[in-house]
């Protein structure tokens, strides 16, 4: 497990704190099973509904044939689907595959590496649709294991502009852990996604916007200190997207804090940061 990235790589992702690595994943052996499951879900659902979903049969391009349909009829369907995707094995392989795991070591310098409790998920990002979409944010408020954590994201489907990419906002982690609150430029919005930074705007615009493009078998590091957020999904289609995070037990924030869970595992982020945090 030497030489997974770079000197080059290494660098821009010390410099910039996200880095793009194309074909990181093997699309045959690694996504399509994903991809194939999904779409098998897709249907178990519908069917434990009695809903019925006339769609082709299953191929890489349209695993998700079907999910629009059945969100239309009803959104619940579409929750119930995105608890149940988390559960598939191939999935679970992925993020914790032998590759990510020596790669997070080699970027952080670290014999333990770990994966937080819920740290991990698929992204259903339904066109326009504002709820459930990321607002800026630095994954370690979020997720406050280790603060030289590592995001590993990784599309299912080509992300082309339309579907609203993650915004990166590069340099940003150089500036170190951000203020935030609650309840007050997102107090409408659902438990942990009512944290935002404090004076967002102000904050935001200090820097530039980078919104890679991928595929899937690419893979987007984000470090947790990184300002980023989701962009909009203008497709005609969800962008489904896995998302992982690694976190290194031998960092002194984390062991200070005590690694802990992520917010939506019940975590008070404003007792474990009470510098970072103003409660409005
Ligand atoms: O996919 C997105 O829109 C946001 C992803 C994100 O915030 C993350 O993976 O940490
Ligand atoms: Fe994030």
């Amino acid at each position: 497990m030497t030489a997974i990235l770079s000197e080059a790589d290494r660098k821009f992702f010390e410099a910039e704190g996200y880095l793009i690595v194309k074909g990181f994943y093997d699309v045959t052996n690694e996504i399509t099973p994903i991809q194939k499951d999904i779409y098998d879900i897709i249907g178990l659902v519908a069917e434990r509904h009695g809903e019925v979903l006339n769609r082709p049969r299953f191929s890489p391009e349209q695993f998700d044939a079907g999910y629009n349909t059945l969100i239309a009829r009803n959104r619940n369907y579409g929750g119930e689907i995105y608890d149940l995707v988390k559960q598939i094995p191939a999935f679970l392989r992925l993020i914790c595959n032998e590759r990510s795991d020596a790669l997070f070591r080699s970027l952080r310098n670290t014999t333990h590496s770990g994966i937080g409790a819920e740290s991990y998920g698929i992204r259903i990002d339904v066109p326009y649709e504002d709820k459930f979409r990321s607002h800026w944010h630095q994954e370690f408020m979020f997720q406050p294991q280790s603060i030289d954590g590592i995001v590993f994201w990784t599309p299912l489907l080509p992300v082309s502009a339309e579907y609203g990419p993650v915004i990166v906002l590069p340099k940003s982690h150089r500036d170190g852990l951000c203020v935030y609150s609650r309840g007050a430029n997102y107090a409408d919005k659902q438990g942990a996604y009512q944290i935002g930074l404090h004076d967002e705007d102000e904050i935001i615009r200090k820097y530039e916007q980078a919104a890679p493009l991928t595929e899937p078998g690419d893979l987007l590091l984000m470090d947790f200190l990184t300002i980023h957020g989701s962009g909009v999904n203008r497709a005609g289609r969800a962008r489904w997207s896995v998302q992982s995070r690694f976190f290194n037990y031998r960092d002194p924030v984390g062991q200070k804090i005590g690694w802990k869970a992520s917010v939506t595992s019940g975590t008070d982020v404003a007792q474990v940061f009470p510098d970072h945090f103003i409660e409005t």
